[in-house]
């Protein structure tokens, strides 16, 4: 049955998991909902996902959320080895990068992107928009300098499910617009992952 993914397509978590499908190519339906869109206080969303956040996937009458949990079950059951490893130390190094930018990223981006790029409230007050930018200058400097030392993806050679999170925040450090430093294995890394057209699909599409 084909996959029903729950969520608008400008949302940084959807796109994860458009992303993800593209890639191993499993087919996809999807309905709007969340900002702009049908809310996700409705009744009839917080069936699916009663936490009210998309994206949410419906998948063989199977009800499921979280973006990485999302991402990783659906890598495991199609049989994606190759992008999310079987071998513990592997799949832990992709799962770290993963869970990273879910708890770290997620917090500076409220102050840096929805504050001082959107304008979003409670985000949008000068005290979290200078912290979520200072925290973010941070953490790419922490990409920058882990991409220094390996690469060209985040687990080394090959495209992982790590480089999913870390790619869409990359997209978004570049669509920010306040004075930042030069990040060039960062620059050179979203040169790389451009290559792939499901990137270029949801991830490098012209949205933040
Ligand atoms: N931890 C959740 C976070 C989900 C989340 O924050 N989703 C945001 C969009 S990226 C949301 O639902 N925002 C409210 C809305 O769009 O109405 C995940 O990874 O799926």
């Amino acid at each position: 049955m084909t996959l029903k993914i729950l969520g608008r397509a400008n949302s940084f978590n959807v796109r994860k998991v458009l992303w993800l499908c593209d890639e191993i190519g499993l087919e996809w339906v999807r309905e709007d909902w969340g900002r702009g869109f049908r809310a996700t206080d409705d009744p009839e969303f917080l069936e699916v996902n009663p936490i009210g956040l998309v994206p949410a996937v419906i998948d063989d009458g199977e009800a499921l959320r979280e973006s990485n949990t999302i991402i990783r079950y659906l890598a495991s059951k199609y049989g994606a080895e190759d992008i999310y490893p079987r071998e513990l130390v592997a799949r832990a190094r992709v799962e770290q990068w993963m869970d990273w930018a879910n708890y770290e990223t997620s917090i500076s981006l409220r102050g840096a992107f929805l504050g001082g790029k959107l304008g979003e409230a409670p985000w949008n007050n000068d005290w979290f928009i200078g912290q979520g930018r200072d925290d973010i200058i941070m953490q790419v400097g922490q990409i920058e300098a882990h991409l220094v030392q390996g690469g060209p993806y985040m687990t080394g050679g090959t495209f992982t499910l790590a480089d999913i999170p870390i790619g869409l925040i990359v997209n978004r450090w570049f669509n920010l617009a306040f004075e930042r430093p030069d990040t060039p294995a960062v620059a050179a890394y979203y040169e790389t992952l451009s290559g792939r057209p499901a990137y270029l699909a949801h991830g490098r599409n012209g949205l933040p």
